[in-house]
């Protein structure tokens, strides 16, 4: 615990308690600040149902690597994870096909949404430093003087407060952020993209048991439409079915919503029931889903924005809380490498921490062009294989980018960079290799025959570079 002169008697505003605020506010507590964390809901730990998106994630190494850091790494993993070791593809026919993660046995897991923000909440309340102040909804605050207005909606009064340092984890739509979108030189842009999603449910077998194979994201790829399925720890799934959201306007009976079934997903059907799809899907209504960048992160030594309310993404890579927890990690680091002199820190992490989140922004969009562009899943089959393929060729140097966001800590930027390096010698081979079929070509021209062979060798290897390289120039 740091007690240097930076710390002592520093009061830090934690501004939203998800899975970023509650993990910040640990890691303050951490290093002796004195933490007020504030929460617009109420405590979800006593609420039966808890209004919100998406129920469970894929969590790995940079989230675990946030958990790790306050000590409940274990406890997540182990109580409330469930090991997903490799895809299961689902083709339009109802056959399935497992592609592995990774070859050294590492994996991602399906966490709860609610049970990790719940032990980090309870996490950070044996802190004696840590006050949790739930029901208080920010309305509005002078960011260069730590003043903040909070709406108490459970007195439905207003209440002021005052900190040296406001961290808003305040989620995609940020009220933080908009305060700092009032400053000269703050940055931002924002795309909605035109697809929406709804979380569906396929319940337990009648005798208790997971209704697939546990151990696995389930993907059923369709191009413009595409599902995903997470396990959860009571043995159901939750299913996320992603589409336009025209067209989600379009299924309006359900007769419309059980003949698109019956054509994109036709096992699905029998997995989610019939009653129970056609009455989750109208009870449900399709989320939409942004993306966001700003920057700097920092107002001068007394605000800064992490987690969503700082880079939101499109959820294709699975990578938001994530990014969000490692955050909080790349934090810390910048706080001993600084001695705690916010004057410093602050600016730091804005510099060093934007590439990073602006990177996994792209790189999620770019996952979710592609996804949208497969026209079926064995081009998503042959696109992993083509990677693992090259990865087994040449262990340690061709690391696919997918291993590379999701099983290492290689700063975002870089495993861009390192993608970019691949490419390019992809695309050097394919040259080199195009040449010399020329080569071939004129040294067997010397018969009839064997000229007619070269040529045809000839053409078939210009279609396959020409193809190859159309490839590697849309990633
Ligand atoms: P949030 O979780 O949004 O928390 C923000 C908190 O701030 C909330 O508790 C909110 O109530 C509170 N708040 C908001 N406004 C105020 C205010 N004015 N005053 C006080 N409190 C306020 N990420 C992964 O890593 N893996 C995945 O598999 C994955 N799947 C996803 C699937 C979908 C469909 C979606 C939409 C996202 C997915 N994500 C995934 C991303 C992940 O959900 C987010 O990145 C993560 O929740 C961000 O955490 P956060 O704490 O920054 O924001
Ligand atoms: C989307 C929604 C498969 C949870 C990207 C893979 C996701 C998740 C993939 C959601 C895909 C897509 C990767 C992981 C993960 C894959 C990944 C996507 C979790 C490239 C709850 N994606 N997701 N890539 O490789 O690296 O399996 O809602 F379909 S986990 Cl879109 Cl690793």
């Amino acid at each position: 615990m740091a007690d240097c002169a930076n710390v002592r008697n520093k009061k830090i505003a934690v501004v939203g308690a998800g899975l970023v605020g509650s993990l910040e506010a640990c890691m303050l507590a951490n290093r002796g600040y004195e933490v007020h964390l504030y929460e617009y809901r109420g405590d979800i730990r006593t609420m039966e149902h808890v209004p919100g998106r998406s129920i469970n994630l894929a969590m790995s190494i940079r989230g675990r690597t946030g958990l790790g850091a306050v000590g409940v790494e274990e406890k997540i993993i182990r109580e409330h994870g469930i090991p997903m070791r490799a895809r299961m593809i689902h083709n339009l026919d109802g056959t399935t096909r497992a592609i592995p993660y990774n070859k050294d046995g590492k994996c991602i897991y399906s966490v709860g949404r609610r049970y990790v923000n719940e032990v980090l909440l309870t996490r950070a309340e044996e802190f004696p430093n840590v006050k949790i102040h739930f029901n208080h909804k920010l309305l509005n605050a002078e960011l260069d003087q730590g003043a903040m207005t909070f709406l108490d909606t459970s007195a439905n009064e207003e209440v002021k407060a005052e900190a040296d340092l406001v961290i808003g984890c305040d989620g995609a739509y940020s009220n933080v952020r908009k305060q700092m979108m009032k400053r000269s030189w703050f940055n931002y842009s924002q795309v909605y993209i035109p697809h929406a999603y709804m979380e569906l449910c396929i319940p337990p077998t009648p005798d208790g048991e997971f209704a697939m194979p546990p151990n696995y994201l389930h993907i059923w790829p369709r191009g413009k439409f595409m599902m995903i399925a997470l396990p959860n720890q009571d043995k159901s799934w939750t299913v996320t079915l992603f589409m336009p959201h025209e067209m989600f306007q379009t299924l309006d009976t359900p007769d419309a919503l059980l003949n698109f079934f019956k054509t994109h997903y036709p096992d699905a059907i029998a997995l989610i029931g019939k009653e129970k799809l056609v009455a989750d899907f109208f009870a449900n209504k399709a989320l939409p889903m942004i993306s966001v960048k700003c920057s700097p992160y920092h107002v001068g030594s007394t605000s800064l924005l992490m987690g969503d309310a700082a880079h939101a993404m499109v959820p294709f890579y699975g990578q938001g809380m994530n990014c969000g927890m490692e955050d909080c990690v790349v934090l810390d680091e910048l706080m001993n490498k600084y001695d705690d002199d916010l004057e410093k820190v602050l600016p730091a992490y804005s510099e060093h921490r934007n590439p990073d989140a602006e990177a996994i922004v792209d790189l999620a969009m770019y996952n979710y062009i592609e996804m949208r562009d497969l026209v079926n899943s064995r081009l998503f089959l042959l696109r992993k294989k083509w990677d693992d393929f090259l990865s087994r060729l040449l262990p340690g140097t061709w690391v696919p980018l997918y291993t590379m966001v999701t099983f290492s800590r290689e700063r975002y930027h870089s495993c861009i960079a390192k993608k970019k390096w691949q490419d390019n010698i992809v695309a050097r081979i394919v040259k080199v290799c195009s040449v010399a079929g020329v080569m071939m070509g004129f040294l067997f021209a010397k018969t009839e025959a064997a000229h007619t062979l070269a040529n045809s060798f000839l053409t078939h290897i210009n279609s396959l570079a020409t193809k190859t390289l159309a490839v590697v120039d849309r990633s």
